[in-house]
């Protein structure tokens, strides 16, 4: 069924607008009239919008602001990542999830998104709060030959990755704060957490996960987070679709990613600090060993923050909160 609703909305997409006759749809399906008929009953049902004119055909006058795999993979240009795509309504976190499907062997590239997350995960046991149909939430399996002091670089790849699909799907100008937060006017409206599964020396599995803030209001946000996240649409004033947001991220994560597993880190680098708000700038980094205060200079070839303390010493930060 799933596949067909795709072909179905790939056709109707080719056309961008125009009529598709029920005929039309049924050779291309290979099934009947009847069939054709339940096939846009259940895109309807779907939230799609759908016209019927008697000698014309259909046409979808409306789309559903949805992240289904069908939402995803019509249009994807992407020849492995998000390929493979799992998508759930509710789910305690999209990194559980990953992680079971990670274990069952599921590929290189696998997406997993839902359009709500009960228990959504931050770094170190922090929450991520993730309502109903207003954001993205996914998490992708990974498989690279690593070693497991390699992966912050794909976090910060990442990072890369959703900053410039922010820009070219909406147009805004986001930064980063080192390592994850992706910030719009100084608020932050994505996390990236990555979890890994490693035998000593070689990583086994990666998951990526990414939280973003498309099309909430102010009021959605709870009182507490109201001072430090945004939203796409509150900076844009314009309602965002999530899923040419998400093919976008995949597009453009699939060429950093290939970039990157040809040509090392410095060419990531290159592009993490053009976006970064953190460089040259005065900054707390609280590690796990206590505060240090001081310059941020830039990030070594292997993706270290340094930081340069008031008596000229310098600090490699591996993993902190920015402040
Ligand atoms: P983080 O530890 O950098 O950020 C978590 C902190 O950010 C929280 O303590 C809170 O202050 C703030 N916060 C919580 N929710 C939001 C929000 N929606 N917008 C802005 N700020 C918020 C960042 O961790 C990593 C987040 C990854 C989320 C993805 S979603 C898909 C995947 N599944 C999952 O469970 N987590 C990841």
């Amino acid at each position: 069924m799933n596949s067909h609703k795709q072909i179905l909305l790939s056709m109707f997409n080719e056309l961008q607008g125009e009529y598709l006759s029920g005929q039309q749809i049924a050779d291309q399906l290979g099934c009947s009239r009847t069939a054709v008929w339940k096939h846009i009953e259940s895109l309807r049902e779907d939230g799609y919008e759908i016209e019927a004119i008697r000698n014309k055909g259909y046409r979808i006058i409306n789309r559903p602001n949805s992240v289904k795999e069908y939402d995803i993979a019509t249009g994807l240009d992407t020849s492995k990542i998000g390929q493979n795509c799992f998508y759930f309504e509710t789910v305690a976190s999209t990194q559980k999830i990953a992680h079971e499907l990670a274990q069952k062997g599921e590929p290189d590239g696998t997406l997993v998104l839902a359009d709500q997350q009960q228990s959504g995960r931050g770094r170190m046991d922090r929450s991520w709060f993730s309502p109903k149909g207003t954001g993205i939430w996914m998490s992708l399996i990974l498989r690279p030959k690593l070693l497991p002091s390699q992966t912050p670089q794909l976090t910060l790849l990442t990072a890369v990755a959703v900053a410039q699909a922010i820009e070219e799907v909406t147009g805004l100008t986001p930064s980063i704060k080192w390592p994850n937060d992706v910030l719009i006017n100084g608020k932050k409206c994505t996390g990236i957490l990555t979890e890994l599964q490693a035998e000593s020396d070689q990583v086994r599995y990666l998951i990526i996960g990414v939280g973003i803030n498309v099309n909430q209001v102010k009021e959605d946000f709870p009182e507490e987070l109201r001072h430090l996240a945004t939203s796409l649409k509150m900076i844009s004033e314009q309602e965002i679709s999530r899923s040419r947001l998400v093919q976008e991220i995949l597009k453009r994560f699939e060429r950093l990613y290939d970039l990157y597993l040809n040509q090392g880190f410095k060419p990531i680098k290159l592009l993490w600090e053009s976006y970064s708000n953190t460089l040259g700038t005065t900054i707390n980094a609280k590690t796990m060993h206590g505060t240090i205060q001081g310059k941020a200079m830039g990030l070594t070839d292997e993706g270290v923050l340094i930081l340069e303390d008031f008596n000229g010493n310098q600090h490699k930060i591996y993993s902190a909160d920015i402040s």
